[in-house]
């Protein structure tokens, strides 16, 4: 995407951007190299989110051996359980792989040692700054990769030393931001100079088409590979995804600072009956405590969280990892081609 991210601050397209844009189209392919690609060393610009609870090692090894960055989300978890997952992974694949560390994770400080000491090639972050931890990672020569929603972390983010950030608009599953991926990316994509992967609603080769005309040079996706068949999460919430529809999802916690997207069900009503009334958070963190584990382990999908993002609609079977990103490019490769 050497040529299509020439973007000057263009306040409009201009002839010679539109004519670079083509030629760059011309020369994708299912062989897309891309700067996301290159960074990585990856082969094709496909990164999977690292979903808290549902990105462990077997999904994200998965994605790797097939050709994207598979990512292990951190999540809650504590950091011995990273260090295992990561050493699982490597068990597995011999491809670069990332984690996903949640900002918000009482041991993040040790999650972000783990992942040095275990020689992992790529960081991203989720649910907060990673400031505090990037001089540490980029001396350790890991690629690190925010996840923003919005073009002021974006910046920051470029200035602290990001190899690339995530733009993730508000259509993904879990803890989001306000901006639409259509907003934001091109947005984030004027405003800094590193690559920029676009995350939420994208989960087909029209998405990944989209994706690349606002500018990016990869795409995050996480709903969809939760129903892949490397990813263990518990059948019940795969079929939840796999029946949903595209209003099927509802955002809780916009009262308290805390935005969850996640399918609609007893625990969302609840939830949202409480934000009504004005409950404390306590009360309200009382029906969440340890639900998403619930619904992806146990498989409560009716008093579990069950996060997905809007693209849930879309998201229609069960395939494996390979069979998903080889879809996704061809379709992509039929479109870009025009
Ligand atoms: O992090 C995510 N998505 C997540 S994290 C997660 S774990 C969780 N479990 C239960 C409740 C809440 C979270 C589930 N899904 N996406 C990346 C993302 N980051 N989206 C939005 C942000 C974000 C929001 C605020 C990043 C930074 C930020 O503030 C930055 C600052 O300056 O503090």
């Amino acid at each position: 995407m050497e040529c299509v991210k020439k973007r000057a601050s263009h306040s409009g397209v201009c002839g010679r951007y539109k004519m670079d844009l083509y030629l760059q189209i011309r020369k994708m392919g299912i062989n897309m190299k891309t700067k996301i690609t290159e960074l990585l060393g990856i082969e094709y610009p496909i990164i999977q989110g690292g979903m808290a609870w549902v990105a462990e090692y077997h999904l994200a090894a998965a994605v790797s051996e097939a050709g994207g960055l598979g990512i292990i989300g951190a999540g809650g978890a504590p950091a011995s359980f990273v260090r295992e997952q990561i050493q699982k992974a490597k068990e597995l694949t011999k491809k670069p792989f990332g984690v996903n560390v949640m900002l918000m994770n009482p041991e993040a400080d040790e999650i972000a040692k783990v992942v040095v000491e275990e020689g992992v090639k790529v960081v991203t972050t989720g649910a907060g700054n990673p400031g505090k931890y990037m001089a540490m990672w980029k001396e350790a020569g890991i690629k690190v990769i925010p996840v923003v929603a919005s073009v002021g972390l974006a910046k920051m983010m470029e200035r602290a030393g990001a190899d690339a950030v995530v733009a993730e608009g508000t259509e993904s599953g879990g803890h989001i931001g306000s901006a639409t991926t259509m907003t934001l990316v091109p947005q984030v994509v004027d405003a800094v100079s590193i690559p920029v992967i676009a995350a939420g609603g994208i989960a087909d080769g029209r998405g990944f088409a989209a994706a690349m005309m606002l500018g990016a040079d990869a795409v995050q996706m996480g709903t969809r590979f939760l129903v892949a068949k490397e990813c263990t999460v518990h059948e019940n919430y795969k079929q939840k995804v796999i029946a949903a529809k595209d209003i099927d999802s509802a955002v809780t916690g916009m009262s308290n600072g805390h935005p969850v997207r996640q399918i609609r069900n007893k625990l969302t009503r609840e939830y949202l009956q409480l934000e009504k009334e004005g409950a404390s958070l306590e009360e309200m963190e009382k029906l969440t405590l340890g639900s998403l584990r619930k619904a992806v382990v146990e498989g409560d999908v009716v008093t579990g969280t069950i996060m997905a993002g809007q693209i849930a609609g879309m998201v229609s079977k069960e395939q494996t990892c390979k069979e998903m990103i080889e879809e996704i490019m061809s379709e992509a490769e039929k479109l870009l081609k025009l």
